[in-house]
């Protein structure tokens, strides 16, 4: 199992002020962060990030909602960091996350979901790649 992920804490957690409260969640459930940073997505980075999306009926309101503001993308290492983070945000739909995840407390519905996680290392690594190059991730 691979040891990175790609998280993003996304516009509507970052618009509710949760961005701090977030950050201390990753650092409590024991993730290094390799990097970090803020910004505010272009169209063009948000659908070719959720390019697997572009067909499904919620794809171009998920395009508008992640350029609706600022939003901080992360990457993550922990061992078998791709499920650990899974585990620790939660259900995709806040109304089916288990107490104490992210989404659980800090999502507003299942568009507005508070965080981004990895499904499989292979996409981590794609996804990181996507926002940091080399050079930004540190090295221990
Ligand atoms: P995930 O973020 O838990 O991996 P995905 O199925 O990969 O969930 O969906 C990507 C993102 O698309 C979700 O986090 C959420 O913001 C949005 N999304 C997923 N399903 C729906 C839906 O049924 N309605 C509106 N937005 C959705
Ligand atoms: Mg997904």
């Amino acid at each position: 199992m691979g040891t990175k992920t790609f998280a993003i804490i996304k516009p509507d957690a970052v618009k509710n002020g949760y961005t701090g409260k977030i950050y201390d969640r990753i650092l409590q459930a024991g993730f290094n962060i390799l990097s970090a940073k803020l910004l505010k997505m272009t169209n063009e980075q948000a659908e070719g990030f959720y390019n697997v999306h572009r067909e499904r009926p919620f794809f171009n309101d998920l395009v508008e909602f992640m350029t609706s503001g600022p939003c901080m993308v992360l990457a993550l290492e922990k061992s078998n960091a791709v499920a650990a983070w899974r585990e620790t945000i939660g259900a995709t739909n806040p109304d089916e996350a288990k107490e104490n995840t992210i989404r659980k407390d800090f999502a507003s519905n299942v568009q507005e979901n508070a965080v981004h996680g990895s499904d499989s290392d292979e996409n981590a690594e794609k996804e990181i790649a996507f926002f940091f190059t080399d050079a930004e991730l540190l090295t221990n």
